[in-house]
């Protein structure tokens, strides 16, 4: 079965109780047992609800994977991963990730007794320098949020199995769409749901996948044990957004590159990051680890930073906000939004400057998009 059949119809049957085409949103905590201990397999919705199985069924088939547990956010999902880990463990995790990866990281794992070791993984021998005798798992963004940096996913599997650490790569911006990290030698992987995945920007979730059964078994230990499920309707909405994944993708890239080469070569742009380029330093492994290159993008703009704070604010159809993978097109500054939760000096370090802006294109007009960003940039 190919990728759009799998999204339409894994985890879809009819419903056997009263054959329902749709998978019905079970919006109950518990289920009646005939006799204790006696049921059909349900008896409480943090541990099990059929609506959340259905769409784990649905999402584990689109990355090829072969278990799923979802969550009520990509946070939860990356928690759940984190679980698996212990007291003393050490973690290698790619530097230009999502501020709230790096918050969960800093300020809460590591009063736990982790420890992080943040690298540029774009080089898989810093990767390799940066193990420990205690290194446990290594945590990969690819593309990266928000500078859309490249990792080399197999090549660090590669570092990783010899030494029988997990590699979580957090597949948000790329989606099983445009890039298997299972098939490339990844342990688990871990999506904001939220994203392109629920795809319309109305409800938070997330999800991780493995073909691991012991990692599997483990993350559903979690899932029931800390207890960060999406509720059956939040299940249901990322289950109908994902059924049209493969749809809206194909033309979030044709507008995102479209953007891309726009920005490119317009006068007041300094500098456009997007794997689809080929001025991007890492387009040749994007040929080689995606299908597509995705929606999203970051620039730079030849103007001071507040004046390119300002510009994020005069969009017509780009509105300023967080959040990315939705069908309408956002703007956001990463600087004071999505990464402000990561210091000023790590964020310069990292190349999160203050001039920098995000876009996710999302499938309106691409003309109107176009003449949107030409008109606001006429105005600066
Ligand atoms: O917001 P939540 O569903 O909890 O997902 C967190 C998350 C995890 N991984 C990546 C790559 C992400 O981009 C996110 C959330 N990101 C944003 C809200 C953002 O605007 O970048």
């Amino acid at each position: 079965m190919r990728f759009s059949t799998k999204a339409i119809h894994v985890g879809q049957e009819a419903d056997p109780a009263t054959g329902a085409t749709i998978v019905p949103i079970y919006q109950t905590s518990t289920y009646t047992q005939e006799a204790v201990g006696k049921h059909k397999g349900y008896d409480y919705s943090r541990t099990v609800n059929p609506t959340r199985v259905a769409l784990e069924k649905q999402l584990a088939a689109l990355e090829n994977g072969a278990y799923a547990s979802a969550f009520g956010s990509g946070m939860a999902a990356t928690s759940a991963v984190m679980n698996a880990l212990s007291a003393g463990d050490h973690v290698i995790v790619s530097d230009d990730v999502y501020g709230g990866t790096y918050r969960l990281f800093s300020r809460v794992l590591e009063r736990y007794g982790l420890t992080f070791s943040y690298v540029d993984a774009s080089s898989t021998d810093a990767v390799a320098h940066a193990l420990r005798p205690n290194t446990r798992l290594v945590w990969i963004e690819t593309p990266t949020n928000p500078l859309l940096k490249l990792v080399d996913i197999r090549a660090i599997a590669e570092v990783a199995s010899a030494k029988q650490l997990v590699v979580a790569v957090d597949n948000t911006f790329a989606t099983p769409y445009f890039q298997q990290p299972l098939a490339l030698g990844a342990s688990v992987v871990v999506h904001s749901t939220t994203k392109y995945i629920g795809g319309h920007s109305d409800v938070v979730g997330g999800v991780a996948i493995t073909n691991d059964k012991a990692l599997h078994d483990t993350i559903k230990f979690h899932q029931n044990s800390v207890g960060g499920i999406p509720g059956p309707l939040d299940a249901y909405l990322v289950m109908r957004g994902a059924k049209t994944l493969a749809l809206r993708m194909r033309e979030h890239e044709r507008n995102a590159l479209a953007v891309a080469q726009f920005l490119e070569s317009h006068p007041k742009v300094e500098r456009v990051n997007y794997p689809g380029l080929t001025s991007h330093p890492h387009h040749e492994l994007a040929k080689r680890q995606m299908s597509g290159f995705g929606g999203m993008l970051s620039f730079t703009l030849r103007v001071s930073e507040e004046r390119a704070m300002a510009f994020a604010g005069t969009l017509r159809y780009f509105s300023l906000a967080e959040s990315l993978g939705g069908v309408e097109s956002l703007i956001c500054h990463p600087a004071r939004m999505t990464h402000g939760s990561i210091p000023k000096e790590e964020r310069d370090r990292r190349g999160v400057t203050d001039g920098l802006l995000r876009l996710s294109v999302g499938v309106e007009d691409r003309d109107d998009l176009l003449e949107d960003l030409e008109t606001a940039l006429a105005a600066l």
